[in-house]
């Protein structure tokens, strides 16, 4: 049987807002993604995930739509992108584009037209609900965005939900001609030569009919037992794939906040007929006092025992997707690794490996490949992003928890922390931009960015591309079963993966201090493939963020 490209495949995330920008007016753009696409060549990786380019209003950076079908005026024009396309492919590199359609933009046509009300055929295009008797909202359901989850249209004299901010109306895919209109645009895109969608909030796309109050958490009531996997969700992935992915030879991975690895198999099956992979968030979520606003990381074997069952469960039923960041999530060195200058670039490689070795497709989020770390935020107007701002406002504002407590929590995760512009060089702006980037640079980009870490052999960055050269190299890193060795450990993350008669140890130390560790007999003459320490592990003992792969040798 052939093994599907993007099981081989290594995935590039792109913020094209933050990731380089051609003409001075401080946004990134596509014609800055041609322009770097040759670094992403000699990184390695196969595939860039583009966050969306389309039309937008940017209430939430692009995942508020208004126009499928024209590119954001800011990134650039149509022809702009059909060149991207074909400059990626003539590199080998595939393109895979960012899916929302569990809302649009309340700019959308179809949004402005459903509005109105009336006998027109949109009418049903988004969920509209009459009010209480009182005139209060059908019920208490909360926003991700905070706020209440429904908003009261004049024009309509109706309340419509949103799930995400207030402009971002959900769509109604119970209603047959959205999900045509939904269709028929991705078969547009397939059309030109596209190699697969990222699915946004897909596990949201059929909510239940009844709609009733939810459990409060902060000041609203919680929707996720009402829409998260909602009841027609997976008939709808099923349809959408007989009429349009099963058409093309595509990759598919769908955002699926809450999912199990039981919920993943039904998604993403070997042959469910739905999807490829899902974005599992076990080991990202947070939950706290102040739902995910928090500074405290779980313990290593909590994280192990996510991301091992991850890997046990899937194994020849489904297909992991790995990562340890994206746009939503802090930098993976400052949440995951240390980002304190002594060892956050070993801190980094180390993540990489312990990433990069398990079974599955891994994603590198931009900047990722250079240790790229959190933003030193001085205050709440540091804020762009619309999930930051009204945390900060509801928690913070309304006297629920003092700045005090809260301003490490929001700071530690913000979304904001992975979208500062991508550091190319020590030059100002960090060579983002000629002009003034729509958000600060972070300050440390004259120690950290592209240009010095090409020019040094032992940076995160070629660390990076000699993990993907690796994959290429050894199928055991592809195929092989994942097995987790000292799962009670509290500072390392040791595994094994197992092909035939070929064997991977994977060492790992999540700690930032020496820990005595003795290479097993079975692995004592086996070689060494890569290692953040010169030389690799010392028999005995692994150093601070020490990490390895050892190869058994074959008798
Ligand atoms: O994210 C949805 C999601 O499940 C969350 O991780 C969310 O972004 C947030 O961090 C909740 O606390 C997707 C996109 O990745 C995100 O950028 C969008 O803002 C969101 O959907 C709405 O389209
Ligand atoms: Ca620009």
């Amino acid at each position: 049987m052939n093994t599907p490209w993007w099981k081989e495949s290594v995935i590039y995330q792109i913020y094209p807002r933050s990731f380089m920008d051609s003409n001075g007016d401080g946004i990134g753009d596509l014609q800055g993604i041609i322009s770097r696409l040759d670094y992403l060549k000699k990184l390695g990786i196969d595939v860039i995930w583009l966050s969306p380019i389309y039309q937008s209003p940017n209430d939430d950076n692009g995942y508020d739509i208004s126009d499928y079908q024209a590119i954001m005026t800011e990134f650039g024009t149509m022809e702009d992108f059909d060149q991207l396309l074909s400059q990626a492919h003539m590199r080998g590199l595939k393109i895979v584009m960012d899916l929302v359609v569990n809302h649009t933009s309340d700019e959308h046509r179809w949004f402005v037209e459903s509005r109105k009300g009336g006998e027109g055929p949109y009418r049903d295009y988004y969920i509209w609900r009459d009010g209480k008797e009182d005139g209060k909202a059908p019920n208490n359901w909360g926003s991700c965005f905070g706020g209440p989850a429904w908003q009261f249209d004049q024009e309509r004299n109706q309340y419509y939900l949103h799930l995400f901010s207030k402009k971002q109306p959900d769509l109604n895919w119970d209603n047959p001609a959205v999900r045509k209109d939904v269709f028929d645009m991705m078969t547009w895109w397939c059309d030109k030569g596209i190699d697969g969608f990222r699915m946004d909030v897909i596990s949201l796309i059929s909510k239940t009919a009844e709609m009733p109050d939810g459990e409060i958490r902060g000041l609203y009531g919680d929707y996720s037992p009402y829409c998260v996997h909602g009841p027609r969700v997976h008939e709808y992935l099923r349809e959408m794939n007989q009429k349009v992915l099963s058409r093309y030879d595509l990759m598919t991975v769908g955002e699926t906040a809450g999912v199990t690895p039981k919920e993943a198999c039904l998604y993403a099956g070997n042959d469910t007929g739905e999807l490829n992979m899902v974005f599992q968030f076990d080991h990202v979520g947070n939950c706290g006092p102040y739902g995910k606003w928090t500074d405290k990381r779980r313990p290593l074997t909590q994280l192990k025992e996510i991301l091992s069952t991850w890997q046990t469960s899937l194994e020849g039923k489904a297909w992991n997707s790995l990562y340890w960041d994206n746009h939503d999530q802090p930098r993976a060195v400052s949440w995951f690794g240390d980002d304190r200058p002594l060892y956050r670039v070993l801190s980094a490689k180390m993540l990489a490996t312990c990433l990069h070795m398990m079974q599955g497709t891994p994603y590198i989020y931009q900047g990722e490949e250079l240790g790229m770390t959190n933003y030193p935020f001085k205050g709440p107007e540091d804020f762009h992003d619309i999930e930051s701002i009204h945390a900060y406002e509801e928690w913070c504002k309304s006297g629920l928890v003092s700045h005090q407590e809260f301003w490490p929590c929001i700071t530690a995760v913000s979304r904001d922390n992975a979208r500062t512009p991508m550091q190319w060089d020590d030059t100002s702006q960090a060579g983002f931009t000629t002009g003034t980037p729509w958000m600060p640079v972070n300050p440390n980009y004259k120690e950290i960015n592209a240009q010095a870490q090409l020019a040094d052999p032992d940076s995160v960055f070629y660390y990076y591309q000699k993990l993907i050269g690796l994959r290429k190299k050894y199928p055991v890193i592809v195929h092989g079963r994942y097995c987790l060795l000292m799962p009670d450990s509290q500072e390392l993350f040791v595994y094994e993966r197992i092909l035939g008669d070929e064997k991977l140890l994977v060492l790992c130390s999540f700690a930032d201090h020496e820990t005595s560790f003795p290479v097993p007999e079975e692995f004592a003459a086996g070689s060494c493939l890569i290692s953040n320490y010169e030389g690799g592990p010392k028999n005995g003992a692994l150093r601070p963020y020490e990490a390895a792969v050892i190869r058994k040798a074959s008798v």
